[in-house]
């Protein structure tokens, strides 16, 4: 895939966002100026407005408007349009066709997440199961727990009768017998990843949000990144609006990040200043100082929306009654973000 060039964060928005309240510093990218920053900083749309990570969340959020349009119901759509990626074993990132773990066996991430009561849901290290998303679904509301991870999960999914798949497709399978023999030669290098992370703003004001990843590819089996972290990979305040993250989970997580960005709209930032701020923020903090392979989406309740990323590439898709189409965000740094999400450590 190819990602087209684009400005670089206007200095203007970059001084808002790494202003005093965060202490922003420059480790190691150098920010740079433009316009388009700005643009994306102001964008908005009428709700139901959707907005999630990757040109591959477009078909998703079609869905999720699809969904909502049909059933009125917010956990309904975010759920419906997260299982179209989950569904697509093309997807590498996404579902049973993601990369698998060391051990070869895919273990894929969820969560989801409803505004109006503040409630959530997760499953974590879930192999054999084809839409983890809709198994956190059901923890949120068949249990009195947020989160089950690993053999539990699956137990509870299989009570349920949860579809159930293969632990890895073929394609990936024979990749991942390339990348042992790699390893054994010590030539091995980690693939790029991602993830879906999906919001909903409903006419009525109301924010869902839903995420789902297969996570680090060929991660030390039993490794749970940002994604099904409520706070971490998604988050949604009913009162302010919500957020989600891609990228290095372990960049995100320590940083409450999606939290954090949600913060920041509170404390009055539009989206994407929110979404730099968080960057900045965790720049100002890590050894690794920008070098971290991160990106934000978020939107808020008056339904402003906006992303940004540590280097420069990072798409985000956002569908409503008028369009559905993706976008570039801004990026923090001269470096490229890799086109399925740059792990680069
Ligand atoms: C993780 N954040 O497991 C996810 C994966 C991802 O681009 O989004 N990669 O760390």
């Amino acid at each position: 895939m190819k990602i087209p060039r684009r400005a670089f964060v206007g200095s203007s928005l970059a001084a808002i966002a790494g202003g005093p309240l965060i202490g922003a510093n420059s480790k190691s990218g150098n920010s740079k100026s433009g316009s388009s920053a700005r643009r994306e900083a102001d964008a908005s749309a009428k709700p139901p407005l959707v907005i999630s990570t990757w040109p591959f969340g477009k078909p998703a959020n079609d869905r999720t408007l699809e969904v909502f349009r049909s059933a009125r119901s917010g956990l309904d759509a975010v759920e419906q349009g997260v299982r179209l990626a989950e569904a697509d074993l093309s997807n590498p990132s996404v579902g049973l066709g993601g990369i698998p773990a060391a051990h070869g066996v895919v273990q894929l991430d969820a969560c989801i997440m409803s505004g109006p009561g503040h409630k959530a849901g997760s499953v974590a290290a879930v192999e054999g199961f084809k839409h983890p998303v809709s198994i956190a679904r059901r923890v949120m509301e068949e249990t009195r727990h947020v989160m089950l991870v690993g053999e539990g999960a699956q137990r509870f999914a299989r009570e349920r009768k949860f579809e159930e798949g293969p632990a890895v497709t073929p394609g990936q399978k024979s990749a991942w017998e390339n990348w042992k023999k790699a390893q054994e030669a010590e030539k091995a290098k980690a693939p790029n990843h991602d993830t879906i992370a999906l919001l909903l703003l409903s006419p009525s004001g109301d924010i869902f949000g839903a995420c789902s990843t297969s996570g680090w590819g060929y991660k030390i089996p039993g490794r749970v990144g940002d994604s099904p972290i409520i706070g971490g990979g998604l988050y949604v305040d009913n009162a302010v609006g919500g957020a989600g993250a891609t990228g290095i989970g372990e960049n995100v997580m320590r940083y409450c990040g999606s939290f954090l960005v949600v913060e920041f709209m509170r404390q009055g930032m539009s989206p994407t200043e929110a979404c730099l701020a968080t960057l900045h923020r965790i720049a100002s903090m890590d050894p690794k100082g920008y070098d971290l392979s991160i990106n934000f989406i978020a939107l808020d309740k008056r339904g402003r929306f906006g992303a940004a990323g540590t280097g420069q590439g990072f798409q985000y898709s956002v569908a409503c009654d008028d369009y559905s189409k993706v976008l570039q965000s801004p990026g923090v740094t001269q470096k490229p973000v890799g086109p399925l999400g740059g792990n680069r450590l």
